[in-house]
Formats: structure tokens, C-alpha cells, sequence
């Protein structure tokens, strides 16, 4: 889909996010050198995350907007996305979802012409053309979301890394321990994998206990969160040595979170230092997928250098 756009005419994008426990969705307004999000709402998942659940949930999220000025729906997915069609990696994410053509499903339930994009690469984009990599010379650019799951988005000399396939930045599928039985990094290290550690110690509030716990001092929940924030370092060094990246920005309920990043620092710099870079915080928090769906829609050059000429 294409959509020529005029630099100074205002462009509103209905965005939407469909996360690991929540739908979010938002108006963002592109004027001249400025991007504006207005009606931001959220609701949770529901319980049935099979697609047509889905679907009828974030359709009414996004007929709740005032659409008159809309000219197109972006869409930031959990799942891996290849033309439009969403497949679970994780399965008690979403339910039943294998190849789903959401694009579809949802240009038949708006009417608005729509473009899907996998969440955490909707949110490196946005992280990029408006948030914390904006002021960086940071072509080469990871992005990882520590959330429901462990998502990763990827931007290759300024450019979002895509695959005909659909499943490429998948961080959090990357696998964590060497041998047969080694299990993907997602299911140790995520807000989920924190969740099931929290009811097991008998604490009824998941990972925010944790975090809570470990910003009092608790030793066994910092032990917890040091122990998610080593696996993710040890990805990003990784990726750092594999792909040259300039730098990360980290995303997510659980990566956002008191103290979440100064662990990941501490941990990379425990490694020698050809593995270090500098890690930001996603400036524009919980809402760089949804602008980075947006932004997504409004270049049809698919450069952070276009992009950046385009506002
Ligand atoms: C999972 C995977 C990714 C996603 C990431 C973060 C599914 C359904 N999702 O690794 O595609 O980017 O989670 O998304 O397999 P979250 O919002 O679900 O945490």
C-alpha cells in the first residue's frame, strides 16, 4: 500500500497496539516538523485471544476515535508479521493465531486502509524517527521490548529490518541454553516468566511485586531481576558483536520499570568491552509502537533518513 503524502498538509494515522495483555489505540497527527498523539485509550486483552475476539475488541477501540480526518490504520502486532498475516510464537499470547490475515480482517471491520507491523519492530521504528534514537547517529539500531514476551525490532543502516517470512528480531526466541532442552529466552526472562517466578514464591502481584520487592531490597527478587537482565545482556552483546549495532533502546512494562535498565547496564558491563554500548529508555514509553505504526504508514521510502526529511 502506498500513501503520498504532502509535507505540510497535517496527516492523521489511527494507530493501534495489540499487546500480550493489552489493546491500545491512539490518533497521531504528522504537522509539518511535529507528531502529536491525541485520544490515547486502552483496554485489556480479552480472555478469548483467539482472532476474531481480537479482532472485535480492537475494532471497537479504534470506531470509539473520531475518524473523519483519518486517512489510514497502523497497526503494531504481537506475533511475527508477513504481509499483513500474524503467526503466535508464543501461544498463550494469542491463541490460534497461524498466518491470520489481520491486515485484512481489519480493513473489513474499519474501513480504513490498513498496514501491520510486528509490535516491537513498530516500536523500534517509532523509537527511531521520534523518540530516543532521534537525537542519536545510531544507524544500526536494536530495540528490545522485556514485556509479556521479549520482543526485538531491528533497523540496519537505517533502515527496519523485514523478512518475506515474517520472523526475524525475534530476541526473545533466541535460545539461552546451550544443548536440547536450552529454552528461548522469553520463557526466563520476560514480565510472564517473572509472573509464574512471583506465584511460585506464594506473591500475588507478578512482576511488579518483583520490581517492588527488589526497590526495597529484597534480596531474592533483585537476585530474580539481575538474573532476566544477564540473559538480556548477553543477546544484546551478542547482537552488538554480530551485527555492529551503534546502540539499544529498551521498551516494555517490565523493561521500563524502577531499576529494569540500570540492572541491564550493570550486567553488560560485567562483559569485556567489546561488548558494551550505550542503552536508552524508550522516550516515548508504552506509546512507541503505536507511533511507530503511524510513522510506518507515512513514509513510503522506509528510511529514518526519508522519514526525517518527510518532518
Ligand atoms: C513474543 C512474540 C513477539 C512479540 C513479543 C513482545 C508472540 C505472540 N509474540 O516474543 O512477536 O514482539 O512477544 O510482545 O509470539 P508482547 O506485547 O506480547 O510482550
Amino acid at each position: 500500500m502506498s500513501f503520498a503524502v504532502s509535507a505540510s498538509a497535517p496527516q492523521t494515522i489511527a494507530a493501534l497496539d495489540i499487546g500480550g495483555t493489552k489493546l491500545a489505540a491512539c490518533l497521531v497527527t504528522f504537522a509539518g516538523a511535529g507528531m502529536t498523539l491525541s485520544h490515547q485509550q486502552q483496554v485489556a486483552m480479552p480472555a478469548d485471544r483467539r482472532p476474531e475476539a481480537v479482532v472485535a475488541a480492537a475494532a471497537a477501540l479504534i470506531q470509539a476515535l473520531p475518524l473523519a480526518e483519518v486517512r489510514a490504520l497502523g497497526v503494531a502486532a504481537t506475533g511475527s508479521v508477513a504481509a499483513g498475516r500474524v503467526t503466535a510464537l508464543n501461544s498463550a499470547t494469542l491463541q490460534d493465531w497461524h498466518g491470520f490475515d489481520l491486515q485484512n480482517a481489519l480493513y473489513s471491520a474499519t474501513n480504513l486502509a490498513t498496514t501491520v507491523l510486528n509490535d516491537a519492530d513498530a516500536a523500534a521504528w517509532g523509537e527511531a524517527t521520534w523518540g530516543a534514537g532521534r537525537a542519536e547517529a545510531w544507524p544500526d539500531l536494536l530495540f528490545i521490548t522485556v514485556s509479556t514476551g521479549v520482543g526485538g525490532g531491528l533497523l540496519l543502516d537505517g533502515r527496519l529490518r523485514q523478512s518475506r517470512h515474517g520472523l526475524h528480531s525475534e530476541v526473545g526466541f533466541m535460545r539461552s541454553q546451550a544443548g536440547p532442552d536450552g529454552q528461548a529466552l522469553e520463557y526466563l526472562a520476560s514480565g510472564a516468566a517473572l509472573d509464574g517466578w512471583a506465584a511460585a514464591q506464594g506473591w500475588g502481584g507478578g512482576s511488579r511485586e518483583v520490581v517492588a520487592r527488589a526497590e526495597a531490597g529484597e534480596q531474592a527478587a533483585s537476585a530474580r531481576l539481575d538474573e532476566s537482565a544477564a540473559l538480556v545482556a548477553a543477546k544484546i552483546a551478542d547482537l552488538k558483536v554480530a551485527l555492529g549495532l551503534d546502540g539499544v533502546v529498551i521498551g516494555g512494562g517490565l523493561g521500563l520499570a524502577a531499576g529494569y535498565l540500570g540492572r541491564l547496564r550493570s550486567q553488560l558491563a560485567l562483559l569485556p568491552a567489546l561488548y558494551h554500548l550505550p542503552i536508552k529508555a524508550a522516550a516515548l514509553g508504552s506509546a512507541a509502537g503505536l507511533v511507530g505504526a503511524a510513522a510506518w504508514v507515512m513514509t513510503d521510502a522506509k528510511s529514518v533518513e526519508a522519514q526525517r526529511e518527510h518532518s
